[in-house]
């Protein structure tokens, strides 16, 4: 059998979708078994493993999966030495800083002494120490959104798109920690083999996003 390079995609919610339609859209065929974890192409030398997207710069990192395609903000909290070849576009967002509505806002020392709600406590830890101010970071893994109104912490930091979550929690998005996409991320000592099929699978994509320009 001739060699595989292997893909991490998530396995569901917001990535899912757009990341297998990148595929299809690049001429690769995945023969998804129904709650499969692990599908191969079968017009390219290509296996797909379906991840969490919180597991998959771990497992890029460790050699398991080859590549991946998985959120810009997931590699930079995850603090992993992954290459970035390709942003793709897709599920763009930004980590924003957000306080209660009524909140009179004079600048980042605001922050000084406060305590903050987020999932994203070393992303926020390199703002915070990069601007030398000093919080507390309450770290929750969920609906950090809700944290303000029960008493939890005086403002958040997640992730931002549309701004409705915000909203609906009385929340003002105040500061931008940093933006994020898609990317098409690899393992930093893949094969000179397995490199070969990445130089014809990133023609692929790069050709694909070019025709959406
Ligand atoms: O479970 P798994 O580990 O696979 O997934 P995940 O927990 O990372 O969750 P998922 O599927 O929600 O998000 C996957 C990736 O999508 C994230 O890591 C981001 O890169 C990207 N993304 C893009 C977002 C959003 N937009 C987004 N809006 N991830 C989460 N949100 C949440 C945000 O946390 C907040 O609760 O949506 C809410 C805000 O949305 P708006 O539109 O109301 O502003």
């Amino acid at each position: 059998m001739g060699e595989k390079l292997t893909i991490a995609v998530q396995k569901s919610g917001r990535l899912q979708e757009d990341s297998l339609r990148i595929l299809k859209e690049c001429g690769i065929s995945i023969d998804n078994g129904k709650d499969q974890l692990k599908a191969n192409a079968s017009n390219f030398p290509l296996e797909v493993l379906y991840l969490r997207n919180s597991d998959i710069p771990q497992y890029v990192q460790d050699g398991v999966a080859d590549i991946a395609i998985v959120g810009e903000n997931v590699i930079i909290e995850k603090q992993k030495e992954l290459e970035v070849l390709q942003k793709l576009g897709f599920s763009k967002c930004r980590l924003a800083m957000a306080l209660p509505k009524d909140v009179e806002y004079t600048g980042l020392e605001y922050f000084n002494g406060k305590k903050l709600a987020t999932s994203y406590p070393n992303s926020l830890r390199q703002f915070l120490d990069a601007n030398n101010l000093d919080c507390e970071i309450h770290v929750i893994s969920g609906s950090v959104e809700i944290a303000p109104n029960i008493g939890l912490a005086d403002g958040i930091c997640d992730l931002v798109s549309s701004g409705s979550t915000l909203f609906k929690n009385g929340l003002v998005e105040v500061e931008e920690v940093l933006v994020s996409e898609a990317c098409l991320v690899a393992n930093k000592n893949i094969s000179n083999l397995k490199s070969a099929i990445l130089e014809r699978l990133l023609f692929r994509m790069r050709s694909v996003l070019a025709a959406k320009n």
